[in-house]
């Protein structure tokens, strides 16, 4: 790992938001683009204190920082992505589900699908399935995202796409998030699983043939 990635992973572990901030800045500076920062610095840095969590060395409120510190390193590299496309190439609804507040990276896939010329409104995190339908019926969504970081929420996936299918409706579907696999799309019926945010352009694309 290089330094610069090196210091962002750290300045995650060690919940530090302004050293977070500033390894960013200093990144971008570089000439490094926002996804290899991100990717190979930042989410290291988040998925080490996840790993911390698990086995019990780190506790709630430092994980708690940590994600502080990510959104704070997520802000400024999602904002060096603004302005990248010029046409709209669809509607796209998108939340993390009911019972779940993780949303550090449904805020890079939605960075990621508006510098790729997607129309994105974001409905933000514990969102009810009802709410889902009714944004994508107001917008006339071509697509509804959403994303789950928990087992027990991503049931919430299933029960959305359920409904979209019994109801015949229009949209396409997309699911993301750490549990989530393309074993899982295929066995819920959505229509994509995107592993990350370029993954999540790139199966929209195909999705809408853009
Ligand atoms: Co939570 N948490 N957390 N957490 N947390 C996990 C998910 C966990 C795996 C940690 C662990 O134990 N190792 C574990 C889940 C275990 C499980 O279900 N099997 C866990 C737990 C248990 C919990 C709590 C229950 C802890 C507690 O209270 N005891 C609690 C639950 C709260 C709730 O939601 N109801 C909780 C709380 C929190 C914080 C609030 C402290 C914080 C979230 C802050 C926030 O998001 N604003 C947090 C964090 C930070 C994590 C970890 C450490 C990091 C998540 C993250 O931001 N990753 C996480 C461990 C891990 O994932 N390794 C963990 C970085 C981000 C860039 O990646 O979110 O995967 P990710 O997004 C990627 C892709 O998945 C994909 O693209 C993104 C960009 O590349 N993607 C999509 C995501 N959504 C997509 C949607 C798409 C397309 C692609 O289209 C629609």
């Amino acid at each position: 790992m290089s330094d610069i990635y090196r210091e962002a992973a750290a300045a995650i572990v060690s919940s530090d938001r302004a050293a977070a901030e500033a390894v960013a800045r200093r990144a971008l500076a570089e000439g490094i683009a926002p996804a290899d920062i991100m990717q190979n610095g930042f989410v290291k840095g988040i998925q080490e204190v996840g790993e911390l969590f698990e086995s019990g060395e780190v506790f709630l409120p430092e994980l708690m920082l940590s994600a502080d510190a990510m959104a704070g390193a997520t802000e400024v590299t999602n904002a060096a992505l603004e302005g990248g496309a010029a046409e709209v190439k669809g509607t796209i609804v998108i939340g993390t589900v009911q019972g779940d507040v993780h949303d550090i990276g449904k805020a890079i896939v939605i960075a990621y699908l508006k510098a790729n010329g997607y129309a994105v409104f974001d409905l933000g995190r514990d969102v009810p399935a009802a709410s889902f339908l009714a944004r994508a019926a107001a917008e006339g969504a071509d697509v509804i995202g959403m994303s789950a970081l928990l087992t027990t929420t991503m049931e919430e996936q299933k029960k959305i796409i359920k409904q979209i299918k019994d109801e015949g409706l229009p949209y396409k579907t997309v699911v993301g998030g750490a549990p989530a696999t393309q074993r899982w799309a295929d066995q819920i019926g959505a229509d994509a699983y995107a592993e990350d945010a370029s993954d999540g352009v790139k199966k929209i694309d195909a999705l809408l043939g853009k």
